[in-house]
């Protein structure tokens, strides 16, 4: 189990991907970093066995967009989990603050009106440098951790 840093996770106490299926949404706001997510995210899917054509990514132009995306695949796709993937960097107006309030919002509604796990991969930072750890940098990647999650919460979800 990993308290901190998801990257560095037992791969053992993930289960198998192989009979699961995802939906990735990906803001092309800060592409750089969220392609890096995107990336991250589709190469540890497969490292856990989910076969390529059950990994379905879509984009959407900026993070706010990521919920409604996210519904996108609840009401007309069959997936077990969805992972939503963005990167807000601070400016110097409330913008950061309106998006951020409204894709984490956004993201809970989702889980809770749809019974079935929509992953949180936004990356909320002061600058671009702290994206970019955290997009495959020292910090690791993001991408990678909302994908293991995804896995666990489906894997949670069969369990009942
Ligand atoms: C407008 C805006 C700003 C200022 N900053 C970001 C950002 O750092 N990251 C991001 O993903 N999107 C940003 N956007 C775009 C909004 O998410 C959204 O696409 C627009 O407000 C249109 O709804």
């Amino acid at each position: 189990m990993a308290t901190k840093d998801l990257s560095a996770y037992d791969i053992n106490s993930v289960p198998s991907a192989e009979n699961m299926s995802f939906g990735i949404v990906v803001a092309e706001w800060n592409w750089e970093i969220t392609s890096a997510l995107a990336e991250g995210a589709i190469d540890t899917l497969k490292k856990h066995g989910a076969a390529e054509e059950n990994i379905t990514v879509k984009y959407v132009p900026g993070t706010f967009e990521l919920p409604l995306g996210g519904q996108f695949f609840a009401e007309m796709a069959n997936v077990d989990a969805v992972i939503l993937l963005g990167c807000v960097i601070q400016g110097e107006t409330r913008h950061f603050d309106y998006i951020c309030e409204g894709v984490t919002q956004g993201t809970k509604d989702l889980n809770l009106k749809y019974n079935k796990p929509f992953i949180f991969g936004v990356l909320t930072t002061n600058d671009e440098q702290q994206a970019l750890d955290r997009a495959g940098g020292k910090h690791g990647n993001k991408g990678d951790e909302a994908a293991v999650t995804a896995i666990k919460m489906v894997g949670l979800q069969r369990s009942f």
